[in-house]
């Protein structure tokens, strides 16, 4: 028997959110499920505060779904609301409050929501309600907020690095008699290899749809016909199994090159040696410490080389857990923020993918078609584009908040306002990730089909890249110069002549003048 820890003996109403989709969740916790009930619904306020690609709606959906089932396979009383439900009053709120009033409950349990939106919503209502509301940390994290903040406490700058070896420390992972194995926390350096045509290439596992997964597509289809993406061909795993499954499959074929080509991009190759299991992780399907445990067994087992466990492992102990604390310590107010006081608009090339530079042209395709871009996609093509494009942080956001499988605003916001548009003036990183076409070059095989020239600087037929890096660089020279990590680059600058440094700036402002018309 379950035990409970409510020595009133009264019922309580536990709430799992879309995104809390794990057996061990808080809220489950010490609670009766004889007599406690569960609340999952479909609401049409959270499927849309931003427009969700269609697939980040119907995984969620169907993940519910499943997980509702099992939960009552396993003895729990589930209210479970679907989107179409005719009593379906649109809210989280006003879901609770109906099942209140037909079950009075003596406290709402909830584990603490992943955006602060929510958390607030919640709290909000819990006042005006006069209702116990019992919020729980969410422990599927391994750094609860106060840790963080003690450890930022007093730290002039906030760097991953330095955060992620006391993660490592704490869990031991690729630890040995308290050491990094391998004698170097980060293998980093051994991780930038430019991918060429000819290599193996893995595939994600796919997951054939079953017949919830097939009535929430057609839900989709129906209710949110008008927003991003494409909802078919579906293969999202929604259920723990497919998802450990997708794990196993990750392991297996595409780990041991996950570190080598982390950075690479290839034309017509969406997903090289990524793990796409971000949007598992973080709807809690997958713990995020027994995937990192996995990839550190098959290190120890000779299946996958150190680059490659190490290089994992960091993005999930490391950057997943140093992002949620750079969230919850600066907000509200975080994904306000725009250093630069930039005001574009995003370009309606990000909603359409026409665009003729190939590297954007490949990202949002594949963004539009799987809800997934990888890391470098995400930080160097389309982040880096808007950022020397003078765009509004704010409009960069709320898009990549929606085309991603794997976005909520903890995790997206730092990635966005931080990592990538260097929106928070440099909270979270050392400097703005701004690159010419070159970088672009390098890391991929896109620039040898696009019909602008990565070699030329300015003038008709330069990769737009090029002038766009050095009119970001001239416009914010107030506000980079002074940066150690920059310093290199505006003595560069400097050195130009006036005549090329006036081309570079002619050259962007046409460019911008075409894209914007400015
Ligand atoms: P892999 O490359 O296989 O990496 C393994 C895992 O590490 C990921 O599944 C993820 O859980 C974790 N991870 C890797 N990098 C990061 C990071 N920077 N922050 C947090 N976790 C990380 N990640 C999201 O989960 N949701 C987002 O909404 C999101 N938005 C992003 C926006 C921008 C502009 C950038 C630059 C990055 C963003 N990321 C986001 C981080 C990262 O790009 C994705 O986690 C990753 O691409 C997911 O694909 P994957 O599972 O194949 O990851
Ligand atoms: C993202 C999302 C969507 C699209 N729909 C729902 C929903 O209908 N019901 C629900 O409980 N959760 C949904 N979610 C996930 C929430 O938005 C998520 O829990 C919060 O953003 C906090 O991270």
């Amino acid at each position: 028997m379950p035990t409970c820890d409510d020595e009133s003996g009264e019922r309580n109403l536990i709430l799992i959110l879309g995104d809390q989709l794990s057996r061990n969740i808080a809220s489950l916790q010490q609670a009766d499920r004889s007599r406690d009930i569960v609340l999952m619904a479909e609401v049409a306020e959270e499927a849309g505060y931003v427009q969700h690609h269609k697939k980040k709606i119907a995984f969620l959906f169907s993940a519910m779904r499943h997980f509702a089932l099992e939960l009552q396979a396993n003895g729990w009383q589930v209210r479970y609301v679907q989107l179409d439900d005719p009593e379906n009053s649109g809210s989280l709120t006003g879901e609770i409050d109906r099942l209140r009033a037909e079950h009075p409950t003596a406290r709402v349990v909830v584990t603490e929501p992943g955006e602060y939106r929510l958390k607030s919503a919640l709290l909000d209502w819990a006042e005006e309600a006069g209702a116990a509301l019992d919020m729980r940390q969410d422990s599927r994290f391994l750094c609860s907020h106060e840790r963080f903040r003690t450890w930022a406490e007093g730290r002039k700058q906030l760097r991953m690095e330095y955060f992620y070896r006391e993660m490592r420390r704490e869990t031991g992972l690729l630890m040995a008699g308290g050491l990094p194995v391998g004698g170097k926390w980060n293998f980093d350096h051994e991780n930038r290899k430019s991918a060429e045509g000819g290599l193996f290439l893995p595939r994600p596992l796919e997951t054939r749809p079953d017949a919830i997964t097939e009535e929430v597509l057609e839900l989709v289809e129906a209710r949110f016909g008008n927003h991003f993406g494409s909802l078919r061909p579906f293969w999202f795993a929604v259920t723990r199994d497919g998802a450990l499954q997708a794990l196993e499959n990750f392991v297996k074929l595409a780990l041991p090159g996950f570190g080598d080509y982390q950075d690479a991009m290839l034309e017509g190759e969406r997903f090289l040696y990524h793990s796409v299991l971000s949007q598992y992780i973080n709807a809690g399907l997958l713990e995020p410490l027994e995937v990192c445990r996995r990839v550190e067994r098959a290190f120890y087992e000779g299946h996958a080389p150190l680059n490659a466990a190490e290089g994992f492992i960091r993005q999930i102990i490391g950057w997943r857990e140093f992002v949620r604390g750079i969230y919850w310590l600066n907000m509200p107010g975080y994904t306000a923020q725009n250093f630069f006081e930039a005001s574009r608009p995003l370009p309606g090339f990000y909603w359409t993918g026409e665009t003729d530079m190939a590297c954007l042209a490949a990202a949002i395709a594949q963004t539009r078609d799987e809800a997934y871009a990888h890391h470098i996609q995400r930080l160097m093509v389309t982040g880096n584009f808007a950022m020397l494009a003078g765009v509004d942080p704010r409009e960069v956001h709320e898009w990549y908040l929606a085309v991603y499988a794997d976005a909520y605003e903890w995790v997206e916001a730092p990635n966005v306002i931080g990592m990538s548009q260097f929106a928070d003036g440099g909270l979270l990183g050392s400097k703005p990730y701004a690159a010419s076409g070159n970088y672009i070059n390098k890391m991929s095989d896109h620039c040898a089909g696009c019909i602008y020239e990565v070699k030329r600087k300015t003038g008709a037929g330069a990769c737009p890249f090029n002038p766009l890096y050095w009119d970001f660089l001239a416009r914010n020279a107030d506000k980079l110069r002074e940066n150690p990590r920059l310093r290199q680059v505006y003595r560069t600058w400097d050195r130009m002549s006036t005549g090329q440094q006036v081309k570079y700036r002619e050259t962007a402002r046409q460019i911008l003048g075409r894209l914007f018309e400015e």
